[in-house]
């Protein structure tokens, strides 16, 4: 060896061993993030963050990486929902850093737990409105829009900043939770010892919280009392992760339950008790409704009005908020805590007495079900061209029936509604859908991150405007080579695709699209497989292959533009101009 390469060497491995002794802010957020087992990131690089992105990956990490933030935070959302430990969403500062937190305040809304971390520009410049590049106080705008927002400004304070952001997000009432990050302490370098030391591993994020015992036995008062009892699962219940005692407590108890959207499949849609097909009549009958891990929002009509017929009910509620209980109507029995720990101890004090609903109650629910399924049976044999919901979806059930891990997405209108009622699930946590803001462009998000999450294969059932919103992101399932399957039910628009502009101009009405589109092409340009089917059984040839297959399929599902409805089951909702028209 020369002297000058031998020189070489020794600069090198002291420069080596210097490194070694040094950590910085990369690092350290990398390493707090593992070491509570949170290892992937929903994201869209750029500046700052894009070496974080790299390191993270370098570092064991999965980073998937998005074509727009507000999909990369839908993913990180449902992750949260699937996992009960937050999403993790990455973005860059300003324009990023707001494209996700429309994602963040629908995680907040869905009470799911979900970190949105963001790069921000330098503080000092942002504060005197300088004029940075990409300039936002964003810690200031995210805070009204989620549970909790943080700030780290200095690297060995990186370990109490992401374990104060995990807590947020996942205690109590889980929710979002806004980490700013500005440029400046991805690169502030301290000891790594010192570093490691001050990383921290929360512990029991999500405590359990039992209910007093006066209010279960004010609860079970409550039941024992009723006449015609029900249960309503919202998706609370299914996010609790406590399917044994959610089954437990609807089979013990003999009460039919109503589930939520997301809350369909915690018990099999064709359980003896399941209420899900006699939904107007157990609303309005029932006289004692426990609600787990449901709000009495604009989904139940408030808890009052027409639909909960005229005799007063009383209300048990199962929640870990107690600021839920009473917000809509007078809540009996309020039982506040983890709805494991309460239906857990609303088992033990039923006891080996407990009296089961009178068969009178039951037996009407079941001929109510019975009929109505009776009634939809052969409108789900079609093989009508184009075509209709019921035909195309009649189909997919007995697909997902006979898939009974794969995970439904679903967005629309009509396209929701029937998917919705159709569709029966068997297991919990496998239907992911537009949640309580009936919000359209989550459909890819959350396809993407259920195939990551669990690795089970994806049916996407979207209405053509819904798939609009998060389309692109077909290119992010091709290049991770997803298995998820995405059918579009085209019908050339927005409820229906043939309104027409009454003034005449020439432009097209303001809901319908280029007439007979072949989305299936979007996905052949990144290399995935394209379908075109027209009917039925066109349909269900070509989604079993792809869920047989895994391949990354897009399949344009040609609907009848007139079979839909306006708003489809919720057109209720739209006001009403008084002006006539000319
Ligand atoms: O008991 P009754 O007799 O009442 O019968 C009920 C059940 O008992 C029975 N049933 C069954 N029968 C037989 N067999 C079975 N298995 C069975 N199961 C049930 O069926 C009926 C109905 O049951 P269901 O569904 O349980 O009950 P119901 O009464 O519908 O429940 C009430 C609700 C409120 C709980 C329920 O309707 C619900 O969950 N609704 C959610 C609705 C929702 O969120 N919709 C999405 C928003 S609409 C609109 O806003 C859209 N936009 C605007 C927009 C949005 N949203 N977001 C953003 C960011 N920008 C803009 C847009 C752009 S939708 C939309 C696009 C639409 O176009 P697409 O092309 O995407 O879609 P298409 O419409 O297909 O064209
Ligand atoms: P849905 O739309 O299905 O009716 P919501 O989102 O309206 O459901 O309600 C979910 C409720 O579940 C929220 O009020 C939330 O506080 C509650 N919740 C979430 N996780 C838990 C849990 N582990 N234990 C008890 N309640 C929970
Ligand atoms: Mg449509």
């Amino acid at each position: 060896m020369t002297n000058a390469l031998a020189a070489q060497t020794q600069d090198a491995t002291a420069e080596d061993a210097a490194a070694r002794d040094l950590t910085d802010g990369f690092h350290l957020i990398i390493d707090a993030l593992k070491l509570n087992g949170l290892n992937t990131i929903y994201g869209v690089p750029g500046i700052p963050i894009t070496d974080f992105g790299r390191m993270a990956q370098a570092e064991g990490m999965r980073v998937i990486s998005f074509r727009h933030e507000q999909n990369a935070g839908n993913a990180a959302a449902i992750a949260g929902f699937l996992t009960k430990k937050p999403g993790i969403c990455l973005t860059v500062s300003a324009p990023g850093f707001l494209n996700g937190l429309t994602a963040l305040a629908h995680a907040t809304t869905n009470c799911w737990p979900m970190i949105l971390i963001s790069g921000s520009s330098e503080r000092e410049i942002v504060d005197l409105q300088q004029g940075d590049y990409e300039e936002m106080d964003q810690l200031a705008i995210a805070k009204p829009l989620c549970k909790a927002a943080y700030r780290i400004l200095h690297a060995e304070d990186i370990g109490i900043g992401v374990a104060r952001a995990i807590r947020a997000a996942v205690s109590g009432r889980p929710g979002g939770v806004y980490l700013d990050l500005p440029a400046k302490l991805f690169g502030q370098v301290m000891d790594a010892a010192a570093g490691e030391k001050s990383l921290v591993k929360v512990i029991d994020p999500a405590p359990a919280q039992l209910p007093g015992a006066d209010a279960v036995a004010r609860a079970l008062d409550v039941l024992k009392g009723a006449k015609r009892p029900l249960i309503i699962l919202g998706k609370g219940a299914a996010y609790a992760q406590a399917d044994e005692s959610v089954r437990a407590f609807v089979e013990r108890s003999g009460i039919p339950y109503l589930p939520m959207s997301m809350a369909k499949g915690l018990l099999p849609d064709d359980h003896p008790l399941s209420a899900g097909a006699a939904r107007s009549l157990v609303l309005k009958e029932s006289d004692v409704v426990v609600m787990v891990g449901a709000r009495l929002n604009w989904l139940l009509s408030h808890g009052k009005g027409k639909q909960w017929g005229a005799e007063p009910k009383k209300f048990v509620q199962i929640d870990i908020e107690p600021k839920e209980m009473d917000s809509n109507v007078e809540i009996a029995a309020p039982l506040v805590g983890d709805i494991g720990s309460v239906l857990d101890s609303l088992l033990a004090g039923m006891g080996a007495g407990w009296q089961k609903p009178n068969p009178e109650w039951t037996d009407t629910i079941r001929d109510k079900v019975d009929g109505n399924v009776a009634k939809m049976a052969p409108r789900l044999m079609n093989n009508n061209s184009p075509m209709d919901y019921h035909g195309a979806l009649g189909r997919l059930k007995t697909i997902i029936a006979e898939r009974p891990d794969a995970i439904l997405v679903n967005e629309g209108a009509n396209t929701l509604d029937f998917a919705r009622s159709i569709i029966n699930m068997s297991k919990p946590r496998k239907r992911l859908d537009v949640g309580t803001w009936g919000v359209m462009g989550v459909g890819m998000g959350s396809a993407i991150a259920a195939a990551v999450e669990t690795g089970h294969p994806v049916l996407a059932i979207e209405g053509d405007s819904a798939f609009g919103f998060s389309g692109m992101e077909v290119e992010t399932i091709c290049r991770y080579n997803l298995p998820i399957c995405v059918v579009i039910f085209n019908n050339n628009g927005i409820y229906r695709g043939t309104d027409s502009n009454e003034n005449g101009d020439g432009d097209p009405a303001t809901t319908v699209f280029v007439p007979d589109a072949r989305y299936d092409m979007m996905m052949q340009a990144f290399g995935g497989v394209g379908v075109n089917a027209t009917t039925p059984d066109e349909l269900a040839r070509a989604v079993n292959e792809a869920m047989d297959s895994g391949k990354p399929t897009l399949i344009n599902a040609v609907i009848d533009p007139t079979a839909g409805t306006e708003s489809g089951r919720i057109g209720n909702l739209n006001p009403q101009s008084v002006v006539k028209k000319k």
